[in-house]
């Protein structure tokens, strides 16, 4: 699969360039391509389950699941945070972090610093730029209309239902649309309607972000998940050699470096679980949505296991790390065997039987 792609925006200033530089630093240096004068920067989701499968097998070929982080840059002036020139190519993205400045007094504007009313003003930016997008079509549909042409006239019922819920002031991820809605309304690529987790840039002298309170108050009230990050801490911590990272991190009270921590946000706000192939050729890592089923596993692998799928064969990888091989897990009787409409669980190992 495709790198999952985790955009990063925020305010002007907020340090979205900073978390990147964080993300993208390793002992060796940091990784980045770029794509006019944006940065792309991509790493391998850190997975424990995954590795001690790799150290079990010793496979050919390891291939860990992939993300990319982007470090938007926002065109230069304007009001706000300047997304409307951005919309298509932030349309792309997977789900968004959202950076809000949480160190220092003042903020990117000159103003003492917010953080919660910084939050508000990008996610009211996002619903602008959607709203922008849904006026005009609903203005040409209506055109339309008036010259007898009706076809489009079930699009302009979802634009209205996303209308009045951008003018009520709720995100349209939070807004229920039947698939058949979804449907016609899915090629705008709204951006309040993309997956998001805020990630508050702390200062050093904050880095678990106890000073955040009320911007995880906002964040809760919002159902939104809370990341604290101090961008140069971890930047200084990611250039370390592997070894001495665990030490460092401990010191500040960290549990993982931040990277981790995001990622696995992430896949928490996108409901993304894992599942792992194995064998002496390759070991690697599968991203589905969680309650996808094993049919669907089998064709994110490849399209014929799905279409020739008889059954996969299963079992949680802590119990194939514990019992060391497929084989004594067959003995053992912890080998499943199941059927298209199982629904895969994070963690599960699992070999597609299929005709060819
Ligand atoms: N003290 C401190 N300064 C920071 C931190 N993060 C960023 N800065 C500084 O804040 C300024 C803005 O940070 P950037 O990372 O460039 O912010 P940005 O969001 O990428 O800004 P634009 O791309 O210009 O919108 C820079 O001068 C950074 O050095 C931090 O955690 N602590
Ligand atoms: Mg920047």
């Amino acid at each position: 699969m495709a790198a999952l792609m985790l955009y990063l925006i925020g305010a002007r200033s907020a340090g979205k360039t900073a978390v990147f530089d964080a993300l993208i630093q390793t002992p060796e240096g940091p990784h980045f391509a770029t794509k006019g004068a944006h940065r792309l920067g991509t790493v391998k989701v850190p997975d424990a389950r995954l590795a001690a499968l790799r150290d079990l097998f010793q496979p050919k070929k390891y291939i860990p699941a992939e993300v990319t982080f982007v470090d938007v840059a926002l065109p230069g002036g304007g009001e706000g945070s300047g997304f409307g020139p951005l919309n298509a190519f932030l349309g792309e993205a997977d789900a968004f972090a959202l950076v809000v400045q949480s160190f220092g007094e003042m903020d990117g504007a000159g103003q003492p610093l917010d953080p919660a009313g910084q939050l508000d003003s990008v996610l009211l930016d996002l619903a602008m730029a959607d709203l922008e997008k849904i006026e005009r079509r609903m203005e040409k549909i209506e055109q339309e209309v008036q010259r007898g042409l009706k076809q489009s006239l079930p699009e302009l019922d979802v634009l209205r239902k996303c209308k009045a819920a951008i003018d009520e002031g709720r995100a349209l991820r939070d807004l229920e649309l039947t698939a058949e809605e979804a449907r016609r309304v899915s090629s705008f690529c709204f951006l309040s309607q993309k997956r998001l987790l805020v990630v508050a840039n702390t200062g050093d002298d904050d880095p678990l972000g106890a000073k955040c309170e009320p911007l995880r108050a906002a964040c809760a009230e919002k159902g939104l998940d809370l990341l604290a990050f101090c961008a140069p801490l971890e930047a200084e911590i990611a250039a370390l050699p592997p070894d001495d990272q665990a030490g460092f991190l401990a010191d500040y009270g960290l549990s993982e470096p931040a990277r981790t921590r995001l990622i696995q946000a992430a896949y928490r706000t996108l409901d993304l679980i894992s599942f792992f192939t194995v064998g002496p050729d390759e070991v690697r890592a599968w991203t589905i949505r969680r309650g996808d089923s094993a049919v669907t596993a089998a064709g994110k692998i490849h399209t014929d296991l799905a279409r020739g799928f008889i059954r996969a064969e299963t079992v949680d990888s802590k119990t194939l790390i514990e019992k060391q091989t497929l084989a004594a897990c067959r003995e053992a009787g912890v080998l499943r065997l199941e059927g298209k409409g199982y629904v895969v669980q994070d963690g599960d190992v699992i070999e597609i039987r299929a005709n060819a």
